[in-house]
């Protein structure tokens, strides 16, 4: 039987060009979440999309660091930070959202990486947790109880997104088949799961829902 979804929230996060295959910091078969998102939009009625939308002295750039390669780490805002290939940049063709995705029922979109001096993997907060996107008010104020996560990358702004999800107090669930990994090493997306799951995230397929 599908499930209930009253007071849900559908969560896209990052379905970006760059993120995408052929993209600057490509997510191998991102693609494949595509339709997979499209057909669980359909099921709810409240959906929110995150926008990884970086201007070009982005601190997170290795280019922005003399003599640094994408993923070396560095330090920024007091934290560790791996260097990415430029990405997402406002106004380029790659921080577009993937024109199959149907963006026809979004509610919002929520934009995050902003700020030069400090990254931003979660659609609530920067990675130091200094500035609040407001999509947790967002959603508390339009009566949400239960957050359905999907999106890219499964190891960086999807997780971090789940887990300042669970964080706020919503009951979080990650879709799995409608996320992919980065893996800069070959097990960080299984490894993200398992944190995830730790923290209180419930994993479950599309099927669940769909179905
Ligand atoms: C992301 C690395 C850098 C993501 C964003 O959307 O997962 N990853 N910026
Ligand atoms: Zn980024």
């Amino acid at each position: 039987m599908a499930m209930n979804l009253k007071n849900s929230a559908l969560l896209i996060v990052d379905v970006q060009n760059d993120f995408l295959p052929e993209g600057s910091l490509a997510v191998r078969h991102g693609d494949e979440i595509i339709p997979v998102i499209n057909a669980l939009q359909e099921k709810f009625n409240f959906i929110v999309a995150t926008q990884d939308f970086h201007p070009t002295d982005h601190g997170s750039f290795a280019v922005n660091h003399e003599g640094k390669c994408p993923g070396e780490m560095i330090v920024l805002a007091d934290l560790p930070q791996i260097l990415w290939p430029v990405h997402c940049v406002q106004g380029s063709e790659g921080a577009e959202f993937h024109e199959e995705l149907n963006p026809i029922r979004w509610t919002a979109i929520f934009q995050k990486g902003k700020n030069p001096e400090v990254d931003s993997y979660s659609g609530f907060f920067d990675n130091a947790r200094r500035e609040d996107t407001g999509l947790g008010d967002f959603l508390q104020n339009e009566g949400i109880m239960n957050v359905f996560v999907t999106g890219l990358a499964q190891d960086y702004c999807v997780k971090f997104t789940a887990l300042d999800s669970v964080s706020l107090g919503f009951k979080t669930y990650l879709i799995s088949d409608a996320t992919k990994a980065v893996n800069l090493a070959k097990d960080d997306g299984d490894k993200a799961l398992e944190e995830m799951k730790k923290a209180g995230v419930i994993l479950i397929e599309s099927s669940a829902i769909l179905d």
